[in-house]
């Protein structure tokens, strides 16, 4: 099993979709071991963003992620860093796939709803990031049987 970090960045939580995203996740099967509502520090973003530092819109970006609190969430499953990714899309909104959490919800490169871990080690660093061990809840869940079988 795997665990990865979801954002629901300030565009889902100012539209009030957070509870439909949430529930796209809860109808995968994904299993939430962790959530909380925080507001993210200039420091916190430009650590979490840092791969985009040189970029001029690095400053927007940051700036956006603070325009109202976040919801940070840690969320279990099989393979589930990559069946996040793929539940919420390409970057670009526009671009995204009908289907998707942007494609569905997003017509912007920016305001995406969401941020989803990319790999196993950026799903570590940024568990660590925003989450300390103890918010992280270890607990069984009586679907499992049915939803990975024999898995
Ligand atoms: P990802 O969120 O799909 O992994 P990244 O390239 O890591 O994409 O970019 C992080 C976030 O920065 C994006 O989700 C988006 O909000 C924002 N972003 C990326 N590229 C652009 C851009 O060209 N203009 C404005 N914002 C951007």
């Amino acid at each position: 099993m795997e665990i990865t970090l979801v954002i629901l960045k300030p565009s889902a939580v100012q539209r009030g979709i957070m509870g439909e995203v949430i529930s796209r996740f809860e109808k995968k099967g994904i299993q939430i071991v962790g959530m909380k509502m925080v507001e993210l520090t200039d420091e916190i973003l430009s650590e979490h963003y840092s791969h985009l530092a040189e970029k001029s819109f690095f400053g927007r970006i940051k700036d956006a992620m603070r325009v109202s609190p976040v919801v940070v969430m840690a969320l279990k499953g099989l393979d589930v860093i990559n069946v996040v990714r793929k539940l919420a899309g390409v970057t670009n909104g526009r671009d995204a796939q009908p289907g998707t959490i942007r494609g569905d919800y997003s017509m912007s490169v920016q305001e995406n709803i969401i941020h989803a871990s990319d790999s196993p080690q950026s799903a570590e660093a940024e568990l660590k990031r925003f989450f300390s061990e103890n918010e992280i809840f270890n607990y069984s869940h009586h679907l499992l049987p049915y939803l990975y079988a024999n898995d």
